[in-house]
């Protein structure tokens, strides 16, 4: 048998989002959090065929679109990476609106804005075009929390290390520099990398952490390592883990949102202050806290992300099961 997909090809600030705009499976659900259940159940080989090596790569992350469920809203979207199916992606949110828009895969029901279905709940856009493109895309993301402050873990690296647990989509450990950690400055990404796939592996092990509306959304799947900004002006860096081998190469939009709830957790952002954020490579996101709420009892901010994609092209992937890398590997 041999699937044909249709993809649009794109990346927010350096990460890639392959938009899977033909070869979308059916999927059974009453909302996109039980749809994307359905499709891990039932199509994982079609996330694996397109983001794994040889037709992605370690980094690779993309997206589907489906019909919305409330006809208040514009669309529904599925999340694909190397990492699995994320409730909620920023870049991924960021590249998909300016793919949707520029190509006309969307027409929206107000201009410049959207509301979005993710499988961890509605997401709003505002986007800004000159022309055709697309400049900007922000994205009101879902609430966002701090679940655990001040953990600890032995890293066989650095030794003991403390971190602060904070969902903004995802959950993320947050390393903030400490005694046994300078900077993510001082680190190679692929240092990073080897220490973050332990250390994910001995706090799944050591803690648990459960969205406390939605106990499905469970575990750690992300390290964000904090450091110094290579441009002065920015507000923070970070190097975000993900899969088994990326390192975001934009600011991540669930990352930053999870460190935004963790600064103003502890009282070092403020409701509507700027949040400059860089990526690894240096890209930039703009966030903001729009507002505080609760979520399940806890304190919690709702973030906005700000930035910008490039769409890069088109490809029609085949993924023929003649071929013995049909599914994807990762070496
Ligand atoms: O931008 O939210 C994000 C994201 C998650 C994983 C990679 N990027």
């Amino acid at each position: 048998m041999k699937k044909t997909f249709s993809c649009i090809d794109s990346h927010t600030c350096g990460n890639p989002v392959r938009v899977v705009t033909g070869g979308v499976p059916f999927l059974e659900g009453e909302n996109m959090f039980e749809k994307r259940q359905f499709f891990i159940e039932n199509y994982d080989w079609i996330r694996r065929g397109l983001m794994f090596e040889p037709r992605g790569h370690d980094m690779m992350s993309g997206s589907m679109l489906y019909p919305p469920h409330d006809p208040a809203n514009d669309v529904a979207v599925l999340y694909i990476e190397t990492s699995g199916c994320l409730p909620m992606c920023g870049h991924g949110t960021i590249g998909t609106v300016t793919v949707a828009i520029e190509e006309g895969l969307i027409v929206p029901k107000e201009e410049g804005k959207l509301r979005i279905e993710t499988p961890a709940g509605l997401v709003k856009v505002k986007y800004e075009q000159e022309g055709k493109k697309v400049k900007t895309v922000k994205l009101t993301n879902v609430a966002s929390f701090v679940i655990a402050q001040d953990l600890t873990i032995h890293c066989e690296t650095l030794g003991e290390l403390t971190f602060d647990v904070s969902y903004g989509g995802n959950f993320y450990a947050i390393i903030d520099p400490q005694e046994n950690f300078s900077g993510l400055q001082d680190f190679t990404a692929e240092q990073l990398i080897t220490m973050s796939r332990k250390l994910r592996k001995a706090i799944n092990e050591k803690y648990e952490f459960i969205h406390p509306e939605n106990p499905r959304i469970n575990g750690l799947s992300h390290i964000q390592w904090i450091g110094k900004p290579l441009d002065e002006s920015s507000d923070g860096r970070n190097a975000v883990f993900y899969g088994d081998k990326a390192i975001d190469r934009s600011p991540c939009g669930t990352g930053t949102s999870a460190r935004m709830a963790q600064l103003h957790a502890r009282g070092k952002l403020k409701v509507n202050q700027p949040f400059v954020n860089e990526s690894y490579i240096g890209s930039k996101f703009t966030g903001e806290i729009v507002e505080t709420t609760t979520v399940g009892g806890i304190p919690a901010i709702i973030p906005s992300i700000e930035g910008w994609a490039m769409v890069t092209g088109y490809s029609t992937i085949f993924l023929d099961d003649d071929d013995p890398y049909v599914h994807g590997f990762q070496v």
